[in-house]
């Protein structure tokens, strides 16, 4: 077990990132680069996001920035990550009854009829199989995260 917080690791891995771009070391990196720091800190925005991202950042006028800067930014993108990253835990846990990190075609079934929703064995068989791309029975939490992103 590391001793260090998830908040220390994330500063960590901002500076590190931060380092890497910066490739002549002069403490600042333009700002389209900020996208190879997104990307190399897992996060994985859609172009759409990208192209706002940018445009947030064209809105500062800059051309390059600090780490300040950078850091300040890093920190609110990961935030909302990890704030849709809870949002779909929560969900997956409310479907896995048994917590067993799995969720089968009956925990999808009574887990689809608590939210209310109408729908019969055939129509939840096809999102069922829909949703478990590996095709081994069940859902695991990867498969439930993309099948929701594509809802
Ligand atoms: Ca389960
Ligand atoms: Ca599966």
């Amino acid at each position: 077990m590391s001793t260090i917080s998830k908040k220390e690791k994330e500063a960590l891995e901002i500076k590190e990132s931060f380092d890497f771009i910066d490739e002549d070391k002069d403490g600042l990196i333009q700002v389209e680069d900020i996208v190879r720091g997104i990307h190399i800190l897992g996060l994985k925005p859609t172009s759409k996001e990208v192209d706002g991202i940018i445009a947030d950042l064209n809105a500062l006028e800059k051309k390059s920035m600090d780490f300040g800067t950078y850091e300040q930014f890093m920190k609110k993108k990961l935030k909302e990550v990890n704030y849709e990253h809870n949002l779909f835990k929560k969900s997956f846990k409310k479907f896995d009854k048994d917590g067993d990190g799995f969720v089968t075609f009956e925990e999808l079934k009574s887990g689809l009829k608590g939210m209310g929703t109408r729908m019969s064995d055939g129509e939840v068989q096809r999102y069922f199989e829909e949703a478990d791309i590996d095709k081994d029975g069940k859902i695991d939490y990867d498969e439930f995260v993309k099948w929701f992103s594509n809802m």
